[in-house]
């Protein structure tokens, strides 16, 4: 071993130790959603390197021995030594914390101001890593094996006419408290991949099932749009723009749906999603909103004096924004980095959206007269729901008494952003809720059966529903269109069904009804699935118990181990087998309980899975529900675990 090789070690122990300490820190978690992080950072390699034009097909192979390999067809992860340290750069690729840009050209194109990190972290937190690297006609091998160390050095294998990149890792058993992968989870990451990056083909192969599948556009966002609004009424066909200003490339494609009051806008930077949006979207809403309004004006169109405002205009849109740019002028703002912030990617999106949009509008005159038409009735409602609203306001004495329904068990507390409403399957279960509460800031709201299926329902049968209108009124911030968060007279709304498949059922019903009449409750996370525990393990001592909770088996056996010889196990199957002494504390008192965040603004999951879902397919359904509701780990649908 020489002095450089010293030195890299050095880097290694400082660095990848630091990630093994706190895998948190670089993947977000050490569940599902971690696990699948790993996936992402192999993946957005390859990625990039046929976002940058070489290579046109990626493949993701699921290994029977819980190892997954991603190849590509690019030109190779570079083998040359590294001069100041004289090691292949591969080996420091996958052992040093390096920034994307320093084995890059600055022209590159990139993932890494999101990521960063990526292949280190991945071979950090991996059993093994074997890559091998098809290049200079020659076949490489390096592989790595217990987080990262150096297992074997970088080999010349044989000759070969090839070029591209295989990394096979095996996630690490000890950090993860799942190393399953999820198909599904896979899949729906390769396939939005695949609409952004369009004509690269995408092939995915499972050989624990021996499933396969393949994604491929042509066009790319016109068929992104297309897959979003499958089941919507379509005003007008896809719209797509695309542009090169200076160094960005944008493209743009939208299409307007009749009797959906939501905008669905998504954007992108370098195929990574941008969650908070940024200067792109600021541009884009700017643009559309001035298009419309000058059209409308020029055309003699409004029939009122006042301009429509960005949210009439922006009714029942799907769009998807994506820009891709060098890293040179890549800038990320917010805590999650989820916000771009390049201040020319707002003049650019906004003139071409103006410009191509106007143009459009006077090339398409009858979708245009249509579309103002549209935008009219938006703002006519939304007039009309201030109106009613102030009128609300004057007489709120009235409202709050009338409000209440017999079945609610109200809050003391007037901080609305504190209190919480419990939704509770059940009388009996309610009953407990009630006892077992803190009556400050919690209030219990039982659902007898089950709420109506509100995926395809017309807004009057909606209303006629009582538990559906019971929840309208208790929650107290309109529904639809009307919605205002502002209103809402709780911080945190809970579910809380029992843990089976009726249970997941009633849980994908109300999701359902939020995400559809109420969806910034979902976006600003205030609605929350509550999960019981599955065991009690106890033993009793003198005049009482010691008792310890478990939600899952590996929390069994350290419970049991905690409580110590002649333990008794209960397994809990309802909610209704608790007391309310329990069911306070495991369930509902904020020290104890487990809460999961639920977050669904993943295009492609929330059209896939809220349609087939809550279509009338129930044996979808069903497999859905099996399939995805797992109550001992976190599931795609529901992202953040807060206990
Ligand atoms: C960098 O610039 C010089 C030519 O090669 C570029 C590069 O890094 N290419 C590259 C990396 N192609 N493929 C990868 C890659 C592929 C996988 C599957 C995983 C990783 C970590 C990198």
């Amino acid at each position: 071993m020489n002095k450089e090789y010293n030195a890299s070690n050095i880097e290694y122990l400082t660095g990848l130790q630091g990630v093994i300490k706190r895998p948190g820190m670089y993947i977000g978690s050490t569940n599902a959603y971690g696990l699948h992080h790993l996936v992402w950072e192999i993946v957005d390699n390859a990625v990039d390197e046929a976002l940058n034009g070489f290579g046109n097909k990626i493949t993701v192979i699921i290994r029977k021995d819980g190892s997954l390999s991603v190849i590509d067809e690019g030109r190779g992860i570079p083998v040359d030594i590294h001069k100041s340290t004289g090691i292949p750069a591969i080996q420091l690729i996958f052992t040093t914390l390096h920034s994307g840009g320093k084995f890059n050209e600055d022209a590159y194109k990139s993932s890494g101001g999101l990521h960063g990190v990526g292949s280190s972290v991945t071979n950090a937190l991996s059993e093994f890593c074997d890559v091998v690297v098809y290049k200079n006609q020659k076949v490489y091998h390096i592989r790595f094996e217990n987080n990262g160390n150096l297992a074997v050095p970088l080999e010349v294998l044989g000759n070969t006419t090839k070029h591209g990149s295989m990394v096979t890792f095996k996630p690490d058993k000890k950090i993860f408290s799942t190393v399953d992968f999820k198909w599904d989870t896979i899949a729906s990451h390769l396939q939005e991949s695949a609409f952004l990056l369009k004509k690269v083909k995408f092939v995915l192969k499972d050989e624990r099932t021996n499933q396969e599948t393949e994604f491929y556009y042509e066009n790319g966002l016109k068929e992104y749009i297309e897959t979003i609004n499958a089941n919507k009424n379509s005003l007008g066909p896809v719209i797509t723009f695309e542009d090169k200003v200076n160094t960005m490339d944008i493209e743009i494609a939208f299409q307007y749906c009749t009797g959906d009051y939501n905008e669905t806008i998504y954007s992108y930077v370098n195929n990574v999603r941008t969650r908070d949006g940024g200067t792109h979207e600021t541009g884009f809403r700017i643009g559309i909103t001035k298009a419309v309004n000058d059209f409308a004006e020029s055309n003699n169109l409004l029939k009122s004096k006042e301009k429509l405002e960005g949210a009439d205009i922006r009714e029942g849109l799907t769009a998807i924004i994506s820009v891709k740019m060098p890293e040179s002028i890549l800038e990320f703002e917010g805590q999650t980095k989820g916000k771009l912030g390049t201040p020319q990617a707002l003049s650019a999106v906004n003139n071409l959206i103006y410009s191509q949009f106007t143009y459009f509008l006077n090339e398409n005159k009858e979708f245009a007269v249509n579309l103002i038409k549209k935008c009219i009735d938006s703002q006519a409602a939304r007039i009309a729901a201030r109106k009613a609203k102030d009128e609300m306001r004057k007489n709120k004495k009235q409202k709050e008494t009338l409000l209440l329904s017999d079945k609610l068990t109200p809050a003391q507390g007037k901080d609305y952003s504190k209190n919480e409403l419990f939704i509770v399957e059940g009388d009996s279960a309610g009953g407990s809720a009630k006892k077992g509460r803190n009556p400050l800031y919690q209030a219990i709201l039982p659902l007898r059966g089950k709420p109506l299926n509100t995926d395809s329902i017309s807004v009057d049968k909606l209303l006629k529903n009582e538990e559906i209108s019971t929840l309208i009124n208790t929650i107290g911030a309109g529904y639809g269109q009307n919605f205002d968060i502002e209103d809402s007279h709780y911080g945190k709304i809970i579910i809380m069904t029992d843990a089976d498949t009726d249970g997941a059922h009633i849980q994908t019903l109300l999701l359902t009804f939020f995400y559809h009449y109420m969806r910034p409750l979902i976006v600003n996370g205030y609605v929350y699935v509550a999960v019981p525990p599955l065991y009690r393990v106890y033993k009793e001592q003198g005049s009482g118990y010691i008792q310890e909770y478990a939600w899952d088996d590996r929390e069994l056996e350290i419970c049991k181990e905690k409580v110590g010889r002649g333990y008794k196990i209960n397994r809990y199957k309802g909610l209704g087998e608790m007391n309310p002494d329990q069911l306070r504390y495991t369930t509902m008192d904020p020290r104890h309980r487990l809460l999961i965040k639920v977050n669904i603004d993943d295009p492609l999951n929330v059209a896939k899975e809220i349609s087939t879902l809550m279509g009338n397919n129930s044996d979808l359904r069903k497999k859905w529900v099996e399939e995805n509701i797992d109550f001992n780990e976190e599931d795609e649908f529901i992202k953040e675990v807060i206990k």
